[in-house]
Order: C-alpha cells, then sequence, then structure tokens
C-alpha cells in the first residue's frame, strides 16, 4: 500500500541542534559554565542557519515533502521586550525556501531552548512565561502566519515530569550506591558519586551567577505539577493567539511518547506510565487541530516498575533498545483517546550502521501504514533527524541524521536512508 495523496513524508530538526550560534538562549549559557554536564558545547553547530538552502533542497531532491524545523525564540526576542525584524526575515526566507522547493514547512515555537533572560525571570515554573510565551507565538503568527499551515507550539511538553520521574530513580539509586561505599563493587560507584556531587555545588553556584539561582527552571529540568500544567497553559495561550490570528491554522502540541508494555505483573505500572505521560493531558489538548507523536522506543514494566532491556536487544548509541514496532503502538493506543489528526513529527534512531536506520525506518512506516489502513487520521511522518547534530548533553556523538556532516568542513553527505525515506513519497 502507498500513502495517501498529500502525507507528509518529513524529516525534523530543531533550531538549537542545527543552527549554531545560539548566543542568546539558556542552553548557549549552560554549556559553557565551567562545570557543565554538557559533553561539548553546540558552537557552530552544523551552521544550519547559513545553510538551509543546501539542506532543504537535499531534502526535496530525496523526494520528501515536509521539513520540520523550529523558529528559536532566543533569537526572535533576545532581550525581554525587544523583537528582532532581521530574524523574522531568516525564518521568513527559510519558509519560502521550503515551498520554492514543494515542501510543506512545519513549524515549531519551541524546541527545548528558550531566551536566558526568560530563565532569569523564573523560567518554566513562572507563571509570567505564559504570557511571555503568548505575546512571542503572537508576534511570530503576526509576521509569519500567512505563510504556514502548521504550527507545533511546543515540543515535548511533558518532557518535565519524564525528566522528573528519571531524576528521583537515579537519585535513589545514588543514595544505595553511597551507602553501600564499603560493600565491594559498589565503592568506584560512590567515589564517583562523591566526585558528582561535588560538581553539581560548583555547577549551582555557577548557574547562580548567570541566572540567579542555583537551580534554574530551563525547559528541559524535572518539573512539579504545578509546572508540567503550567507548560500546558502556555500551549493553550498561545494557541488561541494563533488562532484569533489565523482561524484556520493548523496548531498542536507535541508529546514524547513511549510504548508503555506491561510483562506479567507490570500492568498497573505500565498504565500509570501512559497516564502520566499522555492521558492527564488529554484535558489541555483535547480540541487541538492535531497532536505531534514522538516516538523512539519501547519501555517494558514489571510488578517493581521499569525494566531494562531485553537480554541480547540490539541497543542504539542512545542505549535504548531498537524497536521500530513501537511507533504503530503509540499511534494506536494515542488514537484511542485523542481524535484530531495525528503527525508522527520525531521517530528515529541513533545507529553507526545506516543500514539499520533504513531496517527501522522501513519497519515503523509498515506500522504507520496499517494504521493509516485502519482509519487512523495519521497525516505524515517526520523521521528524527535531517542530519547528525547536537544531541543536547550528549554533545555530537549520536547520529540520528539521514545526512552525516563533516563538522570541520561543514560539507553534507547524504546517507543512503535519505533517499530510502523520500522513495515513499515518491
Ligand atoms: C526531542 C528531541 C530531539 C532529540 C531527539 C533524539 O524532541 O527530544 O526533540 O531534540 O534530539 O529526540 O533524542
Amino acid at each position: 500500500m502507498a500513502f495517501p495523496k498529500g502525507f507528509f513524508i518529513g524529516a525534523a530538526t530543531a533550531a538549537h541542534q542545527v543552527e549554531g550560534n545560539n548566543i542568546h538562549s539558556d542552553y548557549w549559557a549552560q554549556e559553557l559554565l565551567p562545570h557543565t554536564s554538557f559533553a561539548e558545547p553546540s558552537g557552530l553547530a552544523c551552521d544550519h542557519y547559513h545553510r538551509y538552502e543546501e539542506d532543504i533542497a537535499l531534502l526535496a531532491r530525496a523526494g520528501l515533502n515536509a521539513y520540520r524545523f523550529s523558529i528559536e525564540w532566543a533569537r526572535i526576542e533576545p532581550e525581554e521586550g525587544k523583537f528582532d525584524e532581521q530574524e523574522i526575515e531568516h525564518y521568513r526566507k527559510v519558509i519560502a525556501c521550503c515551498k520554492a522547493n514543494g515542501v510543506e514547512p512545519i513549524v515549531t515555537l519551541h524546541h527545548f531552548t528558550s531566551p536566558a533572560w526568560l530563565i532569569r525571570k523564573g523560567g518554566w515554573e513562572a507563571e509570567s512565561t505564559i504570557e511571555y510565551f503568548r505575546r512571542y507565538a503572537a508576534y511570530v503568527t503576526e509576521k509569519l502566519g500567512g505563510e504556514l499551515r502548521y504550527i507545533c507550539t511546543i515540543n515535548e511538553a511533558n518532557m518535565g515530569l519524564q525528566l522528573a520521574a528519571i531524576s528521583k530513580r537515579y537519585m535513589l539509586m545514588a543514595q544505595q550506591a553511597a551507602q553501600a561505599k564499603s560493600a565491594e563493587g559498589t565503592v568506584q560507584v560512590g567515589m564517583n558519586f562523591e566526585k558528582m556531587m561535588e560538581n553539581m555545588k560548583f555547577a549551582a553556584m555557577e548557574n547562580a551567577q548567570v541566572f540567579g539561582t542555583p537551580q534554574p527552571q530551563i525547559f528541559v529540568s524535572s518539573r512539579t505539577a504545578e509546572g508540567d500544567i503550567l507548560v500546558f497553559r502556555a500551549h493553550q495561550a498561545a494557541k488561541a493567539a494563533i488562532k484569533a490570528l489565523y482561524p484556520d491554522m493548523q496548531v498542536g502540541i507535541t508529546l514524547s511518547m513511549h510504548d508503555c508494555q506491561a510483562t506479567e505483573g507490570g500492568e498497573a505500572a505500565a498504565a500509570a506510565e501512559w497516564d502520566e505521560e499522555f492521558r492527564h493531558y488529554l484535558p489541555y489538548i483535547q480540541d487541538d487541530d492535531f497532536l505531534g507523536v514522538q516516538n523512539y522506543t519501547r519501555t517494558l514494566f514489571g510488578p517493581q516498575g521499569q525494566l531494562p532491556a531485553p537480554q541480547g536487544a540490539e541497543l542504539t548509541q542512545m542505549e535504548y533498545e531498537f524497536y521500530p514496532q513501537a511507533l504503530e503502538h503509540v499511534i494506536r493506543k494515542v488514537a484511542q483517546d485523542f481524535h484530531g489528526d495525528l503527525i508522527v513529527t520525531e521517530n528515529g534512531v541513533a545507529v553507526a550502521d545506516d543500514s539499520r536506520r533504513v531496517e527501522f525506518i522501513r519497519q515503523a512506516l509498515a506500522g504507520v501504514e496499517r494504521c493509516v489502513s485502519d482509519g487512523i487520521p495519521v497525516k505524515g511522518y517526520c523521521y528524527w533527524s535531517l542530519m547528525d547534530n547536537f544531541e543536547w548533553q550528549k554533545g555530537y556523538a549520536m547520529t540520528f541524521g539521514l545526512m552525516a556532516v563533516d563538522r570541520a568542513t561543514m560539507e553534507r553527505h547524504p546517507k543512503e536512508s535519505l533517499a530510502f525515506l523520500g522513495s515513499y513519497a515518491k
């Protein structure tokens, strides 16, 4: 079966991960702290800011018909209330370039990075952030809305809660390791634990200097229950502003979702996780035009909670399981409760061997095709990512891309997987 006419086959990027020199952002500041937890700074990234024409042309030449990218708030509003028209013109050109290449631009307004000033004002736990985000969304829409059909307000709006859960698990393990310091085999862990705590003290001081608080509330931080909902209220405020200007704009949010699978006795834990990742947000997104589905793998649950990947499972560079079947499962589960359109805004794999990427895409898209033929309103699939890029704290080591980037020369090298993905659109 082929996808219906108008189905998007695309690739995704995020501004900070590819553009380079995002100097007014919170991440830029954090990357440069002496005790940073980033493996390396983003620097020039892939210089996509200057090479977007080549990148979009390569995407289009391979047959892809959609490009999901993000607009960088820290460029548009580098200082509170000071909006930069020239940066609007930059993104106007990016959008025009998509169209000249027959590519649908799918724009995200917030993809993890925020202006540093926003974080100094309390960031993603502060009530005032709702109004700041609404104002920025309205500004961008007023300027560029006439050229767009799809806007994702916030990327992986549920990330803060997932991080809170991971930190809790991690701290528990670290405490146990520290207590068990004398026990053989854990000494080394205890030592590292102490060093890590030491490092955290310095990092806290450095953060205080830059952001006025030892624990800045960037978007990708552990979120409180109130902060979790605040993000969705910011989405709702932005959506209302966008709709007031362009009632026909397709507006949605994107969520990071695992295929939560129960092994025997793990049913309650898997259901609780699905509720936390997805279902409890329904009241805030139910009326959205679409939901952006972002999935990379599955998570297994037993009676005690989350389980590691099965023995012998193929792992990706990210150290989670290579499991392309997860996407179909997630789409089917989401469609039980969410009745708007679905767009796969991210799905992908970090592997060195591109033939495994081709296989991942083949299996993932077979699952999407089955969903479409069962009548689930999936409107598109964007692979993460168009090119190898800055994978946040992990730096440039993770290769998710359909194209390799030689960061010394910035030359692009399309991989076989790019043409393979493009073949689905032809
Ligand atoms: C995300 C991420 C991307 C990551 C990708 C791979 O939305 O989590 O948006 O920025 O690079 O998920 O881990």
